[in-house]
């Protein structure tokens, strides 16, 4: 059952709550009547980002689940505290598939819409990750900007280590004409190849097969140039050294339920966040990392 809708933190004309798909509450961001953010609590996951222009930057699979216990195929999945298999967690953690709660929004002077959502451990959470923790995630929109910034908090008496990303997954008009700047010279894990290192020879990277390469503390800018949509959305990020490549191509779109066998030539996952080194925090200790997403029109 989706748990109730409050319009406690409603701002006419910026900030409101919805029942969106399978009634799971979404909380709607508009900034200055045109750029639109859709954030569902199943996960605080952006499932839409449309700038000024109206053009919308993320990819949504037509056939992805809103299920309390799925992770939703396509916007930006927050993965905490776990990165992949990288530990004795469900692949990717549970936070993506945990209810949080909205605990504030904003209409900045300079007209910046903000939400902040909130998870913190329950019964549940410490049962699989046996640590008393919060994550605080807030969503900015602006015209033509969409940051994500999440502070993770150590709430327990005794260490503990997570890993962490933004699973961002962009609409590309077609990947087959689509680059990623910024990697030539990092290092990557190449996941199909059992993890061995290579150093990226390519200052733009052009995707022709599946990939799925972790780049190690990569640049902190990066742009995906849409070359049909004539359009570069461009990637800063901080605090989050590296970047996950990922587009699944033809076999694994197959053999994916929740993606269309074609989606593969519209989409491309830029994820940032810290996978390879696990982040320590001490108790009372704080990680803040943040990544903003600039579209513009070429
Ligand atoms: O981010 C890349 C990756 O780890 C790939 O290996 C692929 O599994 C993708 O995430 C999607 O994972 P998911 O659990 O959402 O199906």
């Amino acid at each position: 059952m989706p748990p109730a809708i409050s319009d406690q933190f409603a701002i006419p004309g910026a900030v409101a709550m919805t029942a969106g798909v399978n009634g799971f509450p979404t909380c709607v961001l508009t900034h200055a009547g045109s750029a639109r953010a859709t954030i569902t609590l199943h996960g605080a996951h952006v499932t839409a980002w449309t700038d000024a222009s109206g053009y919308e930057n993320l990819y949504m699979s037509r056939q992805a689940v809103f299920a309390s216990d799925t992770a939703i195929r396509g916007g930006i999945p927050v993965i905490f505290p776990q990165f992949g298999g990288r530990g004795p967690l469900a692949a990717h953690g549970f936070a993506r598939t945990s209810v949080w709660d909205l605990v504030g929004t904003d209409l900045r002077e300079d007209g910046c819409v903000t939400a902040t959502f909130a998870l913190t451990d329950s019964a549940a959470t410490r049962a699989i990750w046996p640590y008393r923790f919060r994550c605080a995630l807030t969503v900015e929109l602006t015209a033509n900007t969409l940051t994500v910034a999440l502070v993770v908090s150590n709430t327990d008496a005794q260490p503990w280590a997570f890993t962490t990303a933004l699973h961002t997954y962009f609409a590309v008009r077609d990947i087959r004409q689509t680059t990623l700047e910024g990697l030539q010279g990092v290092t990557y894990e190449d996941a199909l190849q059992q993890h061995a290192l290579t150093v990226e020879a390519h200052a733009a990277l052009s995707i022709a097969e599946e990939v799925d390469r972790v780049y190690l503390h990569a640049p902190d800018l990066l742009h995906v140039q849409d070359a049909q949509a004539q359009r570069t959305l461009t990637i800063a990020k901080r605090e989050m050294p590296d970047v996950v490549v990922w587009n699944p191509w033809v076999e694994k779109s197959q053999r994916l339920r929740d993606f269309g066998d074609e989606d593969y030539r519209s989409m491309l996952c830029v994820e940032t966040g810290c996978i390879r080194d696990a982040v320590m925090l001490a108790p009372g200790e704080h990680w803040r990392g943040k990544t903003t997403y600039i579209s513009c029109a070429r």
